[in-house]
């Protein structure tokens, strides 16, 4: 079984939204054409989803704003704007993606105490999505995955994945990808890399 995962490809990560990814958009045929190709036996979504009031926006700390480092539940925390709210056209998945063919979404990011940046777990890894036993039911051997934001989601759930399904392969889809800040891809590809990743382009992927 191989599967697409794509990372939190929605408006507010988008050029236009309230946690713009710059070129986020660019990434949005290039998602469909891998929906479309028929390479993949399943189609799964991530979708950030915050509460109003979420405690990794700088909103919510007197003091703090948007992009300064702060704290959260005691560990340090990027302030983000506040960003794809619950309900909101800012937390929908890109108007243009081929959302028909998304087999499953995962949503995450719904407790206020902690973010969470990887589909599959909460930043303090205690609480799981429910992702990994997801693809784990459905036998699932291959994993590519791509999305928004390099540096941010789509590092910390390839490493997750990598971690977490044990003999998956996982490959992630650059061109298919973008980061919120140019030092920050580079460093989370060559993470990615090092924990056992295959980077690859969208043509690569398509090819099988
Ligand atoms: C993301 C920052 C905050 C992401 C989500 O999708 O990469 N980044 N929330
Ligand atoms: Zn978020």
């Amino acid at each position: 079984m191989k599967a697409l995962l794509l990372i939190d490809i929605q408006t507010g990560f988008c050029p236009g939204g309230n946690l713009a990814v710059p070129e986020g958009d660019r990434i949005v045929p290039i998602a469909n054409r891998l929906i479309d190709s028929g390479q993949y036996d399943l189609i799964v979504a991530s979708q950030d989803w915050h509460p109003e009031g979420h405690g990794s926006f700088a909103s919510s700390h007197p003091g703090k704003k948007p992009f300064d480092m702060g704290e959260l539940s005691g560990k340090p925390q990027m302030m983000w704007p506040d960003h794809c709210v619950q309900n909101t056209s800012d937390a929908a998945l890109h108007p243009d993606l081929h959302t028909d063919a998304i087999d499953f979404i995962q949503q995450k990011g719904q407790n206020p105490a902690v973010d969470s940046y990887s589909a599959f777990r909460d930043n303090d890894q205690s609480a799981l999505t429910g992702l990994a036993d997801y693809l784990r039911n459905r036998e699932v051997t291959e994993l590519d995955l791509c999305g928004l934001a390099t540096d941010y989601c789509v590092k910390f759930s390839a490493i997750d994945a990598v971690e977490m399904l044990p003999g998956v392969k996982v490959r992630f889809i650059a061109d298919a990808s973008r980061g919120i800040d140019p030092a920050g891809v580079a460093a989370a590809i060559d993470e990615m890399r090092s924990r056992g990743v295959a980077i690859i382009d969208s043509a690569e992927a398509l090819a099988g």
